[in-house]
């Protein structure tokens, strides 16, 4: 009897260690397919992006670069959702609430130096759209370092030297509560100056605290930077400045002295 037990014993045995190696290539089988893919899945293509209104007067100024070409300073999905979705919705609407009234013969810029802040949908999306239009020029891969030529002359002057000017960005930047953007823009004096908005609004609408001619936007609304850095809107901030594209920032800057 015992010995016929020890035979069960032994064939309990040799049958879970058989049932822990299935077990085990099970597992492996399990675990083989490439878990990598679902997590690298590919951002688009942001020229297949364009305003529902294909015969609307405003339309989506070109990203002039790919999603991903900013990271990692700013990350390509995030890249994808603000230009796909956020701007994209803000094209949208300007062309539903301008369609049909004389403000659709204007400019975007013409439209701000008249607009009656109490027109909402006009003022946050046209804000929307002109700012975000700035934002993705001023822009670049491999950009970032400090302005040469003119512009360099013109901060120098104006604030003191280029850090002077970092400092006052930043700042601007970091002490906008809630949504908002900083600028760099040219008064009507022709001089550089720094300042920062609420929500969308921007420096060429009637009734800022200070105006002029924008010439480098920075995009503090959460939705800019939420995914990749939280709340910590200072590391974003300082990220910025290594995508900064100033040979860009040195053609509006020469334009909006022109246009004076
Ligand atoms: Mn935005």
């Amino acid at each position: 009897m015992k010995k016929i037990k020890i035979f069960f014993s032994a064939l309990a045995v040799v049958a879970a260690l058989q049932s822990c190696k299935d077990k085990n290539n099970l597992e492996e089988v399990v675990t083989v397919p490439e878990p990598q893919k679902e997590a690298a899945a590919p951002v688009g293509n942001p020229d297949d992006v364009k305003a529902e209104d294909a015969a609307g007067k405003f339309q989506m100024t070109k990203l002039p670069y790919a999603y991903d070409a900013l990271a990692p300073n700013i990350d390509a999905r995030t890249m994808e959702i603000h230009y796909s979705k956020h701007y994209k919705k803000y094209t949208d609407e300007l062309n539903k609430a301008t369609k049909g009234t004389d403000l659709e013969n204007k400019t975007i810029e013409e439209i701000f130096a008249t607009l009656d802040p109490e027109n909402k949908a006009v003022r946050n999306n046209g804000g929307g759209y002109y700012n975000h239009g700035l934002f993705w020029e001023i822009m670049g891969p491999k950009a970032g370092g400090a302005p040469t030529g003119a512009l360099a002359e013109a901060i120098n002057k104006d604030f003191g030297s280029y850090d002077a000017f970092q400092k006052l960005f930043t700042e601007a930047a970091t002490k906008q509560f809630g949504s908002g953007w900083a600028w760099l823009i040219v008064t009507k004096e022709g001089k550089l100056a720094v300042t920062s908005t609420p929500n969308q609004d921007n420096p060429l609408m009637k009734g800022q605290a200070v105006t002029g001619i924008p010439i480098l936007a920075l995009d503090v609304w959460e939705h800019a930077y939420y995914l990749n850095y939280q709340n910590k809107r200072p590391d974003y901030i300082t990220a910025f400045y290594n995508v900064i594209n100033w040979a860009a920032v040195t053609k509006k800057y020469e334009a909006a002295l022109a246009k004076k």
